[in-house]
């Protein structure tokens, strides 16, 4: 062997031992290694934990409160807004108009009950049952005697006497007297023959 081959076999070792040590140096460090894997190690590192970080939260909060708020709110808004309105409104008037019409009664009966022959039916206002009612205007009221006794059903009152209003004259047991009340007002009438009976229309 020449010297030349010597050198040629001792660079090849040597060229070897070069490369075997940078392979282990990059294998077990890492950290030796060129700049080139170290910065990009560190460089997506970085932008990853912080694109997911900044976009996750941008994302949820963004989509949360843009989608589900603007949604929610105008849904819930519009739609009781619009329904309430309508509803309520010709809720609350079609009711007081009902019940005004229910008030205005075009026909009433009153009975004349057993026994209010004898005084104390005055006592319960039940001389007439009933004794206190409210009718609308033009409404035709009918007494009907319920007694065995004859009686009369007369405007006024037993103090100041008929006041001329109506009345029905004697009205026997089981006939009926009507009178129409075609305007406002209170109507007191009473019995000419047993004055503690009194009642009173109302008419509106
Ligand atoms: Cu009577």
């Amino acid at each position: 062997m020449t010297s030349a081959d010597k050198f040629g076999i001792a660079f090849s070792i040597g060229i070897t031992v070069v490369m075997i040590a940078i392979v282990l140096s990059f294998g077990a460090t890492g950290k030796s290694a060129p700049v080139a894997p170290v910065a990009p190690t560190p460089m997506p590192v970085p932008p990853t934990p912080e694109k997911p970080m900044e976009e996750v939260p941008e994302a949820i909060v963004e989509e949360a409160p843009m989608e589900e708020t603007p949604e929610e709110v105008p849904a819930e808004e519009e739609v009781p807004v619009e329904e309430t309105p309508e509803e309520e409104v010709p809720a609350e008037e079609e009711p007081v108009m009902e019940e005004e019409h229910e008030e205005m009664v075009m026909s009433a009966d009153v009975s004349i009950p057993e026994g209010s022959s004898t005084p104390g039916c005055e006592a319960d206002n039940a001389c007439y049952v009933e004794s206190d009612i409210t009718v609308g205007v033009g409404a035709i009221v009918t007494w009907t005697n319920d007694d065995t006794a004859a009686h009369t059903v007369t405007s006024g009152t037993p103090t100041d006497g008929p006041d001329g209003v109506f009345d029905s004259s004697i009205v026997m047991s089981g006939a009926t007297f009507e009178h129409a009340f075609e305007e406002a007002g209170q109507y007191d009438y009473f019995c000419i023959v047993h004055p503690w009976m009194t009642g009173k229309v109302t008419v509106e």
